[in-house]
């Protein structure tokens, strides 16, 4: 009996890793669509973000100089017309260098503009770069045509949507960590339960 119940073992794990690389597979021959996926549902997860935030949340700084939730705000936005689009059209058409992107431009463009107002044009912005790139039609082929980053040298399409997807996310978990924070001033003791809320914890 022991016998049969070992093979079976045997049997499972040696069939389990081919069952997750086919997953790995599915996932892997639809990378396009997964960006385009991101990038559509980030606004409204930003949205409801900002829409729990209490007022003193928003302008919280984590450290000296460190960005406060407006701030990021105003930075995905003047991304969208600065940063991504353009360098994914230099790509597309030339394959050339893409302009600097300046990460403080947005706090610029944007001084003196409420959250609310950031995150509603952010929703714009990124409903028209959706649109664009619906328009472009892209698929396997072009993932991995070229533009040259001033930093980086040569990346790929396939990379600057990855980054743009994932640019994202960071900044979701970037306003999600500052909310904690904020919040977590008045948790008392119970701050020794939030690795968050430790000292020199980013
Ligand atoms: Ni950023």
């Amino acid at each position: 009996m022991n016998g049969v119940h070992r093979s079976q073992a045997n049997v499972s794990l040696d069939v389990a890793p081919v069952r997750r690389y086919a997953d790995d597979v599915i996932v892997m021959s639809r990378p396009i669509e997964d960006v385009r996926q991101m990038l559509a549902q980030t606004p409204r997860i930003v949205e409801g973000l900002i829409a729990a935030a209490p007022a003193e949340a928003l302008t919280f700084r984590e450290a000296d100089g460190a960005w406060h939730i407006v701030e990021v705000l105003s930075h995905i936005a003047d991304a969208e017309i600065t940063d991504w689009m353009p360098r994914l059209e230099r790509i597309l058409s030339d394959g050339g260098r893409f302009m600097p992107f300046d990460r403080e431009g947005g706090l610029t463009r944007y001084r003196g503009w409420t959250a609310e107002a950031l995150v509603g044009e952010f929703g714009q912005l990124r409903r028209a770069n959706l649109e664009k790139l619906e328009s472009f039609r892209l698929s396997d082929l072009h993932r991995q045509m070229t533009g040259v980053h001033p930093e980086f040298g040569e990346v790929t399409l396939d990379q600057l949507l990855a980054c743009w997807a994932t640019h994202d996310a960071a900044h979701i978990a970037q306003i999600s960590r500052l909310l904690t924070r904020a919040f977590g001033r008045r948790v008392g003791p119970w701050r020794k339960y939030f690795s968050l809320l430790q000292e020199g914890r980013s």
